[in-house]
């Protein structure tokens, strides 16, 4: 399978944790977004233009991170949207609920405050800036008080929601430090000492220092 992405992009990195949980081999083609010929090239593969993206089957293509990851759940183990046989349902659609959270509410709000505070101050959208930073206190006020309950998002075991939180949670260090909220923090440290996070993190720190001009030392 061929996966199309960059080690920089949120969603990208959550497919990456799924993969790299799961150990499936896929040959890698990384398009760098901000190249506008790259871009218009990608376009001819996925109109859209938006990465991460999965082709199977030479022709098949699979967008989106979610759908991607319930894709790799069908081939390969471990099973990242789970259910027992009772509560199935129910258990599928929570993990679901909290991926979107995490992908609407935390990562896109994470992502607002960083690329806001790259801006020179006079260009900034105070208004974004104001949502953004309710969206994630709203969603620290109600992970701080799951996680004070069970080790993961959905439970005891890793799911697709801790792959959509691993990325917000990552670029949040840099745009909305959460280490007043300790069920979160404990969170990030369990999330970080898994391999497959620590592989994605290592991936893709060069790419985020040289975008965001930090010093490697630092
Ligand atoms: N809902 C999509 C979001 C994907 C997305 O926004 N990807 C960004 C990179 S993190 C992208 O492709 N940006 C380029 C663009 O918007 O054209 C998913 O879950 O895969």
């Amino acid at each position: 399978m061929k996966f199309y992405y960059h080690p920089i992009s949120s969603y990208c990195q959550k497919v990456l944790v799924a993969m790299y949980e799961k150990g499936i081999d896929f040959e890698p083609h990384v398009i760098a977004l901000m190249d506008p010929e790259e871009r218009a090239k990608y376009r001819e593969v996925y109109p859209m233009g938006k990465v991460p993206l999965l082709i199977v089957d030479d022709d098949h293509l699979i967008p989106e991170s979610s759908t991607i990851i319930e894709y790799l759940d069908e081939i390969a183990e471990p099973k990242l949207v789970f259910g027992d046989a009772e509560q199935r349902a129910e258990q599928r659609r929570k993990i679901r609920f909290k991926d979107r959270m995490f992908d609407l509410y935390l990562n896109e709000s994470v992502s607002t405050l960083l690329f806001q505070s790259m801006k020179p101050e006079s260009k900034r959208d105070q208004e974004r800036i104001d949502t953004a930073k309710f969206r994630i206190d709203t969603m620290y006020g109600f992970m701080e008080q799951e996680l004070g309950e069970q080790p993961y998002a959905n439970g005891e075991k890793f799911s697709m929601s801790d792959c959509a939180a691993t990325p917000a949670l990552f670029y949040a260090q840099r745009a909305a430090p959460f280490d007043g909220h300790k069920n979160i923090s404990a969170y990030w440290g369990r999330l970080a000492s898994r391999p497959s996070v620590q592989r994605v993190i290592s991936e893709a720190e060069p790419h985020v220092r040289a975008f965001m001009k930090e010093d490697a030392a630092a």
